[in-house]
């Protein structure tokens, strides 16, 4: 999968190319392609914003060196094939489903906005959608992008070392995730679960399932509701388990 960034501060995303993601690009799975946006501005001080028309506070990104930098990286070619997305607080709020669709996308260009936003003949002329990370304001967009592309990038295929944890696939899908340890058994008088330890799988996956119940119902009661409705796949067991958590 191919992602641009259009920004106009690229070195910020030097968080998103060392770790995970950085690998998969070395691998050839992920292209990231960093513009900044100053490069095409035609001014001599390369000025990339300006007061906005009608008065009011705060610069405003210019139409001109956005659109020369989405011309650099032929966003007009086959243009029903790539997704154009414009990080803003005024867009619809990102969610795992939408994150599941950007990442069976080939490829994905990402404008951030900085200051007041945009020129909004930018979003009107590249019919750009808009996507929000979530309900508060950000100095910019660069942060969102960077949401946005971990969330998107490791669900590609062969992102992640280990694909498809339990937790995404299977009953637990819907619920947070219940509490694991490592070693030591004993940490400052604090024990693992006894279950844990008991080498009896069956038990164990209940108990989890328990517990992500018991977290989710607390925690995000919206989600828990959720996941009791409709629920026809679970096994004799399990049912118990929930109806234990819903007494
Ligand atoms: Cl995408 N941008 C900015 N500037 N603020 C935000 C946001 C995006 N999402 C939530 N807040």
């Amino acid at each position: 999968m191919k992602i641009n960034v259009l920004t106009l501060f690229p070195e910020m995303f030097s968080a998103v190319t060392g770790s995970i993601l950085g690998r998969a690009c070395e691998k050839g799975i992920l292209e990231f392609r960093f513009i900044n946006i100053r490069d095409f501005s035609q001014d001599k001080h390369k000025k990339a914003d300006d007061y906005t028309f009608g008065g009011g506070p705060g610069l405003l990104m210019l139409a001109d060196p956005i659109f020369g930098a989405l011309e650099h990286i032929d966003a007009d070619k086959d243009r029903d094939k790539k997704k154009l997305l414009y990080m803003s607080p005024r867009g619809k709020v990102l969610d795992q489903t939408k994150i599941e669709e950007l990442a069976a996308e080939k490829e994905i260009t990402i404008l951030c906005g900085h200051y007041e936003g945009v020129d909004q003949r930018v979003l009107d002329y590249w019919q750009m959608e808009e996507v929000s990370i979530g309900d508060y304001v950000l100095t910019g967009g660069e942060l969102a992008a960077m949401v946005l592309m971990d969330s998107v990038a490791r669900l590609v295929p062969g992102v992640l070392p280990r694909e498809g944890s339990a937790t995404e696939e299977s009953i637990y899908s819907g619920l947070l995730e219940y509490p694991q340890y490592t070693k030591p058994r004993d940490y400052r008088g604090m024990e693992v679960p006894e279950i844990l330890l008991s080498g009896n799988h069956k038990l164990i996956d209940l108990w989890r399932f328990e517990e992500a119940l018991r977290l989710t119902k607390e925690v995000r009661p919206d989600l828990f509701e959720k996941f009791v409705r409709n629920r026809e796949d679970l096994t004799k067991d399990e049912r118990k388990v929930l109806e234990k958590i819903l007494k």
